[in-house]
């Protein structure tokens, strides 16, 4: 048992096998023959053809412009996510506990800023550009996953970080890696290859740590107990309140229910907690033979309403420090912006010449 492999390997391989599964079906789409309808007819059954198919709907297709708009909408949040989950765990970037745990530690932090630029390209592919996304996020009229609006207390909190929200992030996003919009899938697999390396630091910290001290091991088990719920909160709303599950999995943006992917995340982490050492922090966790799956309490839907409203322990510090960021990084975009006019001006007398 070991980071993101799971007991009895369904699907085989694990989740990483089932991102090379993915992998391989989006080749195979990109060079097979669409077939006879050929768009220049009636353009809405060709765009249901392809999705039935499950081929991949391109940037030069014809969509529909709701289909557009919750892809933004997601993949902008998405986006928006990478970007502000740099923050809880880049707070311990200069606390890491050794000089190989800081530079683990950085790498995994630039690999969120990645994420959150290979998804900012997926979104422009729709038709808007980052600097609107950036000022919708700073305005506050789009989101960001609940989840960063947690505090981390402890170097624990970083392991529990990569374990269960790394862990849940990529249980999320493993189907995603075949949603049939081109450009996000292909985002995702690549994305969710890094999300496995990361998952697997994080439980590799909580390994550590559980079979230390007795004080380490109370400090995995306290970061554990605060990350457990807020953990199962990011799968979203449960079903009966989750207002575009039923859309976006008729257009196969969505492969699975918010209600499907926290019972898997569930029944995921229950061995690798054991393997671990470490309590999952709910009583009524145990196993239900006519489901094959766990029981568990559900996470508190209130306070996700709450953080998702602006309303979480660390919104306004999160929020904050990126608008910050934001203004102190101007000189930046327009040093990049005149050397790209520069270096154009150049290219012209070149091809002049
Ligand atoms: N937080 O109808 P649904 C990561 C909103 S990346 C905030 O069920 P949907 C990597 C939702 O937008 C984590 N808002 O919505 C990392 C909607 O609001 P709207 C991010 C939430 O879209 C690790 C409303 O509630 N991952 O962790 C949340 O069908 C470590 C109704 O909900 C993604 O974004 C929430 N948790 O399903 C980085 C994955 N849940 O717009 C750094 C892609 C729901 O109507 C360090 N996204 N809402 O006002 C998705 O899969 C989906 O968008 C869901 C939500 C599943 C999140």
């Amino acid at each position: 048992m070991y980071g993101n492999d799971f007991p009895g390997e369904d699907p085989p391989g694990g989740l990483l096998g089932e991102v090379e599964a993915a992998e391989a079906a989006l080749r195979a789409a990109a060079a097979r023959d669409r077939g006879a309808a050929e768009p220049g007819g009636d353009l809405a059954a060709y765009f249901a053809e392809v999705v039935d198919a499950d081929q991949k709907i391109e940037p030069r297709d014809w969509m529909p412009e709701a289909y557009r708009r919750t892809l933004i909408r997601q993949i902008a949040q998405h986006a928006h996510s990478e970007i502000i989950g740099m923050q809880p765990e880049g707070n311990w970037i200069s606390r890491a506990p050794s000089l190989k745990r800081k530079a683990i530690l950085l790498a995994k932090v630039q690999d969120e800023a990645g994420h959150g630029l290979y998804l900012y390209a997926a979104a422009e592919t729709l038709g808007v550009s980052r600097d609107e996304l950036v000022d919708l996020l700073l305005s506050g009229r789009q989101k960001y996953s609940s989840i960063f609006n947690y505090p981390t207390l402890s170097w624990a909190d970083v392991g529990a970080i990569g374990w269960l929200v790394d862990g849940a992030a990529i249980v999320n996003q493993v189907p995603l890696c075949r949603c049939s919009y081109g450009p996000y899938a292909r985002a995702m697999i690549r994305v969710c290859k890094e999300e496995s390396f990361h998952q697997r630091q994080g439980y590799e910290i909580l390994h550590t740590l559980a079979h230390g001290t007795p004080a380490q091991k109370a400090m995995a088990q306290d970061s554990v107990d605060r990350w457990w719920y807020p953990s199962l909160a990011m799968f979203g709303p449960p079903d009966g309140d989750s207002t575009h599950s039923a859309q976006s999995m008729a257009w196969k943006i969505k492969r699975f229910s918010n209600d499907e992917l926290r019972q898997r995340f569930v029944d995921m982490c229950v061995g690798q907690a054991e393997a671990l050492g470490l309590r999952i922090p709910d009583p009524e966790l145990r196993w239900n033979d006519e489901r094959q799956a766990y029981d568990f309490t559900e996470p508190d839907y209130d306070e996700l309403m709450r953080v998702i409203k602006g309303n979480g322990p660390c919104n306004r510090q999160r929020m904050e420090h990126r608008r910050r960021a934001h203004s102190e990084g101007a000189w930046v975009r327009e040093a990049a912006a005149a050397y790209a006019a520069k270096r154009a001006v150049k290219e012209k007398e070149k091809v002049a010449a």
